[in-house]
């Protein structure tokens, strides 16, 4: 087993201590902190909810797999965060109201921040009042609006109408992404993109930022 698979077990497994072990010994004998996302914990979060779905893992074994998966990205995002040139442009990202899921988002902050994005990262739950909020004191040229589940994908449209009302909506693009999510339902709320993966969503942006 090379450190890739090592890493891809521990956090399918949920060994946090292992996952955090794997990390070191990869970025030490100098590997690409973006690989290690691509390579390993987002193939490994992708297999657990393979799991999850199949009824061979229940949410215990989500929810470690999850801390796992944190162990080795606490590792790896300072790497990214380190950059000396000035940012491409500024994202202000978050899982829209009533939806706790954060997994996919902070790939998606960590995959942005290491493609030279500047992030603020709102959490998840977040209302469409506090993405007005961030979007008026931080002035991005893109919001990012993560949902996992059909009932909070309303709160997308919630939060571009609430963009919209406060004046701001056309001085900013509007990217969602999210599992239930499809390019069809984007176009109908108004965003101005939709991205399936934490990759997809680095291409998107930096469309949206010519
Ligand atoms: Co939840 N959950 N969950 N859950 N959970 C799902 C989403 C579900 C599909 C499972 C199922 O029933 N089959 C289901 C939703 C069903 C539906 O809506 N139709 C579900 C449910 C029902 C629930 C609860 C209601 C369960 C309950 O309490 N009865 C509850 C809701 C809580 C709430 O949010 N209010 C709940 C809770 C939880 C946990 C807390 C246990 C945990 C979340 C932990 C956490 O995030 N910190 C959890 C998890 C882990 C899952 C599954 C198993 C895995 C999600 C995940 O992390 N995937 C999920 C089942 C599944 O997806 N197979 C499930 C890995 C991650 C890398 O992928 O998030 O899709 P994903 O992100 C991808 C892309 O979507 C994309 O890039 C990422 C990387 O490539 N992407 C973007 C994501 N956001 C983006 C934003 C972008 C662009 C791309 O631009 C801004």
């Amino acid at each position: 087993m090379d450190a890739y698979d090592a890493l891809r077990a521990a956090v399918i497994e949920g060994d946090d201590l292992t996952a955090r072990a794997a990390t070191e010994e990869l970025l030490s004998a100098g590997h690409d902190a973006q690989a290690l996302i691509r390579g390993a914990l987002t193939p490994a979060m992708d297999e657990v909810g393979r799991r999850f779905e199949a009824g061979e893992f229940f949410l215990p074994e989500v929810l470690v797999a999850a801390r796992a998966m944190k162990a080795a990205q606490e590792l790896i995002q300072p790497l990214l965060a380190r950059s000396k040139t000035p940012p491409r442009g500024r994202v202000v990202l978050g899982t829209v109201a009533g939806d706790l899921h954060d997994i996919g988002k902070n790939l998606v902050a960590a995959m942005l921040c290491s493609a030279g994005f500047a992030i603020t990262d709102l959490g998840v739950d977040v209302s469409p009042d506090r993405f007005v909020a961030a979007v008026g004191a931080a002035r991005p040229q893109i919001v990012g609006l993560s949902a996992l589940l059909t009932t909070t994908m309303p709160a997308m449209q919630q939060t571009i109408e609430a963009l919209e009302e406060q004046n701001l909506r056309a001085d900013v693009k509007v990217m969602v992404g999210g599992a239930p999510l499809t390019g069809v339902f984007a176009a109908r709320i108004g965003a101005d993109g939709y991205a399936p993966t934490a990759a997809a969503a680095v291409n998107l942006a930096r469309e949206l930022t010519p």
